[in-house]
């Protein structure tokens, strides 16, 4: 079935000109940018979007870098997207994510938080977050115009 998937190129992948790059990566990989933004987040969306790491130690020094300039919000959507964007992507962590993905290639090894791009975990989470800042609702599956 087809999915949808939020993604979002961070500030470190915008300010190191990887747009266009990221973007062609998705497309390579067959999936559609249904929707696509340029925009600087408020601290509420952005402790909204990471509730599940708010209160971890780290959490400071990455709020102020997701603050720091503008993002690029995504919506993609295609067959197995969730997944398929997290492949792309790699691992948490730049340090351990191969060659050939977006982590890997372009992430900060020593600076976990800088990894250059978000992408939802679950078909669960897509729809919220899609919904968290696009104000959008969608069903995977359901091709919507937008
Ligand atoms: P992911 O972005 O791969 O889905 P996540 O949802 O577990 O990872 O965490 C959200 C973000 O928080 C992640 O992209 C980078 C940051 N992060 C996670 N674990 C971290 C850690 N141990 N140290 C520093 N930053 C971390
Ligand atoms: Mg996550």
């Amino acid at each position: 079935m087809k999915e949808y998937t939020y993604i979002m190129i961070k500030p470190d992948g915008v300010k190191a000109g990887l747009t266009e790059e990221i973007v062609r990566r998705i497309q390579n990989k067959g999936y559609e940018i249904k929707l696509f933004d340029v925009r600087k987040l408020d601290g509420d969306i952005l402790d909204e979007h990471y509730a599940h790491v708010k209160d971890r130690d780290f959490y400071p020094e990455m709020k102020e870098f997701m603050l720091s300039d503008y993002v690029v919000p995504m919506i993609v959507y295609g067959e197995n997207a969730i997944q398929g964007m997290r492949d792309l992507m790699g691992p948490t962590r730049s340090s351990e994510a191969p060659a050939g993905t977006i982590r890997g290639d372009f992430g900060n090894k020593e600076i976990v938080n800088q990894n250059v791009i978000h992408g939802s975990d679950s078909r669960e989470t897509a729809l919220i977050e899609i919904e968290r800042f696009f104000n959008i609702k969608v069903n995977h599956g359901e091709e919507k115009d937008f």
